[in-house]
């Protein structure tokens, strides 16, 4: 049980709905931790085939809370706190070796943008917004953000974004390519749900292999990227999920995947 998160687990779908409404679900230390501790859970329970991580009331997360740095001793480190805080966060949801799908209920905001963008299938309702608040009260971007948004969109509009910090619209969002798909409201819900089914149903493993090739693929050259690959498919070729996939081809009927 958690105070400032909440974790449910419907067969093979877990669920992280971030939980202060009030504050449009403000990032503090206990949410950070419970947040961390939920995504570890969802990574460590084989019966997790895909996570969900989504926001309570009108907002997916505005970012860290303000509240909590007014009240910081002077020798406080920023730079510690992102290391233990949002970027153990981004990278558990990064490198967890199962689709993480972010369904943006509404405004994310400074590091609840860079954490919704981690997310590797991202549902933005077309209630949602996001702004890039960092340059707003005079900081970096931070928790990815520098990292994923020119690889996002490329260069030109991720500077803009970063130094204008320009609310952009979910309709922006999706004709940038920031998200895959815009959905009204009252539809999130369902077309959420319906995600997640199909990815419970994916070979699990083979999707987890591509995000460790994703995770890799920007520093590295296309030869070493290739090799990279074939080492990747050694894993993915000798699994359970494989043998059913060209069982069921030659079968001419759908495959039934186990993620094993
Ligand atoms: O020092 C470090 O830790 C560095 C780390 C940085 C990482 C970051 O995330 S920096 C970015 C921090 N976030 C922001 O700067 C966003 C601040 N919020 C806003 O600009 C606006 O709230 C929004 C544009 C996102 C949404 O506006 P709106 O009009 O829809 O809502 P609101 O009325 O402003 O907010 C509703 C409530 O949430 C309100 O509380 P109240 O008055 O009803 O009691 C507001 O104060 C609270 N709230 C919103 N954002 C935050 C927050 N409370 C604490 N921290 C927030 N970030």
């Amino acid at each position: 049980m958690y105070e400032t998160v909440q974790y449910d687990r419907a067969g093979a779908v877990a669920r992280i709905t971030l939980n202060r409404p009030n504050k449009l679900n403000a990032l503090n230390d206990l949410m950070t931790s419970e947040a961390q501790d939920a995504l570890q859970q969802a990574a460590q329970d084989t019966h997790v085939r895909v996570v969900v991580l989504t926001g309570a009331g009108r907002g997916f997360s505005v970012g860290q809370d303000l509240e909590q740095v007014a009240n910081r001793p002077d020798d406080w480190s920023v730079a510690e706190h992102l290391r233990h805080g949002y970027n153990r966060w981004v990278t558990l949801m990064r490198e967890m070796e199962k689709p993480v799908v972010t369904a943006i209920n509404g405004v994310a905001a400074g590091a609840g943008m860079s954490i919704a963008l981690a997310g590797d299938i991202r549902l933005a309702s077309d209630r949602a917004s996001f702004v890039p608040a960092f340059v707003k009260i005079g900081l970096v971007p931070d928790s990815g953000f520098t990292w994923m948004l020119p690889h996002l969109i490329g260069p030109t509009r991720a500077f803009q974004i970063m130094v204008t910090g320009d609310t952009v619209t979910a309709h922006q969002a999706l004709e940038w390519g920031l998200i895959h798909q815009v959905i009204p409201s009252e539809q999130l819900e369902a077309l959420v749900s319906e995600w997640a089914e199909r990815l419970a149903h994916a070979p699990t493993r083979a999707i987890g292999l591509t995000k460790r090739a994703f995770n890799t693929t920007m520093d590295k050259t296309l030869a070493e990227m290739m090799e990279y690959e074939a080492s990747l498919q050694e894993i993915a070729a000798r699994t359970e999920d494989y043998r059913e996939g060209v069982a069921a081809f030659l079968e001419k009927r759908p495959p039934v995947f186990r993620g094993k």
